[in-house]
């Protein structure tokens, strides 16, 4: 069982961003405080000397009558951990969100399902305060209930079961 400590998480061993590489669709996303991306979200991973990138696409509300599809930016910078991750990410317009975020691969098996973490905000007692979660398929039409299977026990151990949505995927954001 776990703890809730983000730093006691466990990610995934051995984590290899070549085989990680390609295109995943988010199935289901746990949202941070003010959430930014919404739904139809999908994001092609690429590795560039070692690095990896990502060109990330959703549909996002910038005001109540201005819903665009975003197209994102990221960088995801190495740690001395293979699956942790120091993401910077910018919009492709201007008026689009950017930061610096953790992002942690959690599991995968590369092929299905995977399952990403971050905390922005960190209790006193070292659990998240603000934190946000994707879980990914590399079929646009979803995961098989094997896959979700082994996804529901990291959202518990991420101590953040129940607390995710379905992703929409009507085609809306090409
Ligand atoms: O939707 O509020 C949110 C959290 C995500 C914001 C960060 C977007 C990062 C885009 C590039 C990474 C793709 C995995």
């Amino acid at each position: 069982k776990s703890d809730c400590v983000v730093s006691n998480f466990q990610v995934k061993e051995n984590f290899n961003k070549t085989r990680y590489a390609g295109k995943w669709h988010a199935f289901a996303k746990k949202d941070p405080v003010g959430i930014f991306l919404e739904s139809n979200i999908h994001a092609e991973f690429k590795i560039e000397n070692e690095t990896m990138t990502a060109k990330a696409t959703g549909l996002v509300t910038l005001l109540p009558e201005w819903i665009v599809c975003a197209e994102m930016m990221g960088t995801f910078n190495n740690t001395e951990d293979p699956a942790k991750f120091k993401l910077k990410y910018w919009g492709a317009a201007e008026h689009l969100q950017k930061g610096n975020d953790d992002h942690w691969i959690i599991d995968t098996d590369y092929d299905n399902y995977a399952i990403t973490y971050t905390c922005r905000k960190l209790n006193d007692n070292g659990t998240c305060a603000d934190s946000y979660s994707f879980v990914f398929s590399r079929d646009p039409k979803g995961l098989t209930s094997e896959s979700q299977r082994v996804v529901r026990k990291w959202q518990d151990h991420l101590c953040l079961a129940y607390r995710y949505r379905r992703v929409a995927q009507t085609g809306a954001c090409p």
